[in-house]
């Protein structure tokens, strides 16, 4: 099976990556986790995404705040999927992280989740590799099913709740 590369631009940017590393790791989907910085160490961002693809991985997410270049200087060096996921700063509440990530040039695409939206840069990324992975297929499969159950299940409640006012 192909590995998710989840890239932060650093490390105070775990804390909103660590659904996306949870999902991962509920799906079985091998992963590598790395803090690299598209303005601190870009010389490692070019390295890294150059070789992303002859390193096994099949799809790379890249989590950055404030002026966040990092998706889109890692899709400048690969032909593989990149998932940007915009984490919320301490000024703009992830407003700069998200226009930075997808207000992308034509040419050089970057798919974009929302402001702090780790668990869905994990679905998605599970959704490129189920593409030619019928293993996951199964997994997304059924954490539809769950997810419809539990949605079925509040309608219910709701339906009783509405009884009583
Ligand atoms: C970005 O700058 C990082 O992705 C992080 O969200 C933000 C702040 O980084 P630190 O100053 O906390 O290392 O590059």
């Amino acid at each position: 099976m192909k590995k998710v590369a989840v890239i932060m631009g650093s490390d105070s940017d775990f804390e909103h990556v660590a659904d996306a590393l949870r999902q991962l790791k509920e799906f079985k989907i091998p992963f590598e986790a790395r803090v690299i910085s598209a303005h601190r160490t870009p010389y490692e961002a070019e390295r890294f995404a150059s070789g992303a693809r002859d390193a096994g991985f099949g799809v790379i997410i890249a989590a950055a705040g404030k002026a966040a270049h990092l998706a889109g200087v890692i899709a400048a060096y690969t032909t593989l999927p990149v998932i940007g996921l915009p984490i919320k700063s301490s000024t703009m509440d992830g407003l700069d992280s998200l226009l930075s990530m997808v207000q992308m040039p034509s040419g050089v695409p970057v798919a974009c989740v929302a402001i702090g939206g780790a668990q869905n840069a994990a679905l998605l990324a599970a959704q490129i590799l189920g593409v030619t992975d019928e293993t996951i297929v199964g997994k997304l499969s059924k954490f539809k099913a769950d997810m419809t159950d539990k949605i079925n299940k509040k309608d219910k409640e709701l339906q009783s709740r509405l009884k009583t006012i």
